[in-house]
Parts: structure tokens; C-alpha cells; sequence
């Protein structure tokens, strides 16, 4: 259990030895993955190319290295693939799903381009896939996910088409995929996983909702999510993965939290995830880099203040929008937090 864990055990490991952060192969990693399109990992994620697409920008925000990327082509890129439902694909000729379309829309949003859209189509998209108990599904094979109820709030916040939708209604079911142990699953009765407790407090924290949720009891189960290798999982007896940085602390930090979980031992866990000859960060130390995990490493180390007082410039990142806290504050986006002493 984390929480027995000594800072004896910690050094033993050598988890205090000081890694660096080497931004520069990152960036470049990030840059190549895009433009090298023959390779077979460009063809073999033709399948979640528009997620692809956010998760790099994110990175590449976050790490200030924004101005690196296409922004013109990849915006064009979007408002190109757009179907005439008004939703999005992974890809062109990808039938639409919720997951695919908020990608695209904060693509948008990042990009700057979201005037070059039909806002009321996508609603009408969004509003198209909610059920009458409130609940989301996230395309024409109905599967109901929690996940795809942040998707609709997230999607038409950025919008600013919240009304389109019963914000109650979808607020409300969220709150019945609550568990005994405080944390939230994908359906009503399923197992909590830190992954969908991120959707759920996201969604209840755009959907002005929180009271649902209670901050000690979810805050603890979280702050047990904590390993002994440092990293965090999603759920009990479970691996530690760095992708977890972002699903739990992004939580944390929304309930106030944060200071509930070892953040040196999770910076440098994430650090032990880079790739130090070829760039990104991987799920796991020694494991192979992916821009999902590279993104997900460096939003945590954004919400460890990592980079504060680094020779680093970096954006921090919004927890509940998962975007720039620029970007947000530019579009006025607002959220309900249990303590907003750090975010608009
Ligand atoms: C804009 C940040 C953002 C998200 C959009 C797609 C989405 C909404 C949320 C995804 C939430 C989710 C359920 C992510 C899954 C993360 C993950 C590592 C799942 C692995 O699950 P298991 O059961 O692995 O394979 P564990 O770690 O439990 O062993
Ligand atoms: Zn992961």
C-alpha cells in the first residue's frame, strides 16, 4: 500500500537521483511523429488520428513548443473532415463518434480556428447522442459511457452551447455511476477507476455539480492510487502508469487535493518514463514512448510545478477542460472547482 511505503524504500530504488527533463528531444519526438507518415506507427493509428492529433498539439502546448506545429494545416485538416451530421471521425471516411468530435473541437480551440465552424451543427450533433436518463452515448452503437457524458458537456462548453443539452439530466447520471468507496465508474454498479472518476468530477465540474461528490472520500481513494514505485494507478492491485498523473491529479487538483499524494516520487516517476536517446515518455519505465503517455507525463509534471523556476517555459493546463489555461481563459471558459485559488 502506498501509504506504507518509507522514503527509505524510495531511496533505495534511486528514486531521488535528479533526472532531467529533456524537452528538446520531446519536442522533436512530438514534431516527427507527424510528418514521418510512412512509418508504421503513423499507419497503424490511422484509427484514433484526430485524438492523435490533440494529444500531440497538448504536448507540444504544454511544453511551449506550440509554434512548432502546423496549426493552419492541421485546423483545415478538421474543418475539412467534418460530416454532414455535424460530428467527426478519427479520420476522413471514419463514421462520427462523440470521442472524435471533441477531439476535433478543441483542435479548434487550441488552433484558434473555431470560428470556422458551424457551432449549432455540432450541438445538434451532441444534443442528437443523449438519452432520455441523462446519459450519453457515443455514436449510432449506443454504448452508454460516462466518458462520452464529459465529451457532451466538455464539447459544447467550448461552444459555449451548454443549453442545447438537460445539463441536470446528464449531470444526474453522472452522479449515479457514484460507488460506496467515493469514486465513479463508466455505468451505474461499475468498478471506480481513476480514468472515469476524471470523466465524472470533469463533467460535474463543467455541469456547475460538485455537490455530488465527496472531496475526503474520493480524495482518499485517489491519494491510495499512489505506488511504491511512485507512479499512480488506476484502480487497486493495478500497475502504476503514467497516464494516471493526469487522470488523478487533474481530480485532485479540482477537489483541492493535490498535497494528498508524494508529488516528488511521482515527478520522478514520470521522469523515469522518458525515453532519453529517442524522445517521449511510455506508460512505464523501460517501456516504449507513445505521444498518449508523453502528453499525459508532461500535463502531471504541469500540475507538479515541475517546470517552475526551470530554465523550461511551459502552459499550465486546465484540469476540468483539458486544454491551455490560456486557451481557456481566452474563451472565458469557467468551471466549478472545490477550491479555485489557481484556475479561472
Ligand atoms: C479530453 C483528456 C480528455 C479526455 C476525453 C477519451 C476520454 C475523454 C477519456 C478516457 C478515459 C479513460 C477510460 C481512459 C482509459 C485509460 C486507461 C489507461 C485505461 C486502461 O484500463 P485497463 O483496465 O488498465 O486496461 P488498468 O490501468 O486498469 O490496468
Ligand atoms: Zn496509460
Amino acid at each position: 500500500m502506498a501509504s506504507l511505503t518509507t522514503a527509505t524504500d524510495r531511496e533505495d530504488e534511486g528514486l531521488t537521483k535528479a533526472i532531467p527533463f529533456y524537452k528538446d528531444l520531446h519536442t522533436k519526438y512530438v514534431v516527427q511523429l507527424g510528418e514521418n507518415t510512412e512509418t508504421y506507427e503513423y499507419q497503424a493509428s490511422e484509427h484514433l488520428r484526430m485524438s492523435g492529433v490533440y494529444w500531440s498539439l497538448m504536448a507540444m502546448e504544454l511544453m511551449n513548443a506550440g509554434d512548432l506545429m502546423k496549426k493552419e494545416e492541421l485546423a483545415a485538416w478538421v474543418v475539412s473532415t467534418q460530416q454532414v451530421d455535424g460530428g467527426w471521425g478519427a479520420n476522413r471516411g471514419h463514421d462520427t463518434h462523440l470521442l472524435y468530435t471533441t477531439s476535433a473541437v478543441q483542435i479548434l480551440a487550441i488552433c484558434g480556428q473555431l470560428d470556422k465552424i458551424d457551432a449549432d451543427k455540432v450541438a445538434s450533433y451532441v444534443r442528437s447522442l443523449q438519452l432520455e436518463d441523462g446519459s450519453f452515448v457515443g455514436d449510432k452503437w449506443m454504448e452508454v459511457d460516462t466518458r462520452f457524458s464529459y465529451c457532451a458537456l466538455l464539447t459544447l462548453a467550448i461552444l459555449k452551447r451548454l443549453d442545447r443539452i438537460d445539463v441536470k439530466k446528464a449531470t444526474d447520471f453522472v452522479s449515479q455511476c457514484k460507488n460506496f468507496d467515493g469514486g465513479f465508474g463508466c455505468v451505474p454498479g461499475a468498478e471506480s477507476h481513476a480514468a472515469q472518476c476524471f470523466c465524472c468530477i470533469a463533467a460535474l465540474s463543467i455541469g456547475n455539480a460538485l455537490h455530488h461528490v465527496d472531496q475526503d472520500q474520493l480524495g482518499w481513494w485517489l491519494a491510495e492510487r499512489q505506488c511504491d514505485s511512485g507512479g499512480l494507478n488506476g484502480r487497486p492491485e493495478k500497475q502504476a502508469d503514467v497516464c494516471y498523473s493526469w487522470w488523478v491529479l487533474s481530480i485532485l487538483e479540482i477537489l483541492g487535493r493535490s498535497d494528498w499524494i508524494d508529488k516528488e516520487a511521482l515527478k520522478s516517476f514520470i521522469l523515469r518514463c522518458q525515453d532519453e536517446e529517442g524522445g517521449g515518455i511510455g506508460d512505464h519505465p523501460g517501456n516504449m514512448s507513445d505521444v498518449f503517455h508523453t502528453y499525459f507525463g508532461i500535463a502531471g509534471l504541469c500540475m507538479l510545478d515541475f517546470f517552475d523556476g526551470k530554465e523550461h517555459e511551459f502552459n499550465q493546463i486546465h484540469p476540468t477542460f483539458a486544454l491551455p489555461e490560456y486557451v481557456c481563459k481566452d474563451l472565458g471558459l469557467k468551471a466549478q472547482f472545490f477550491q479555485s485559488v489557481r484556475y479561472p
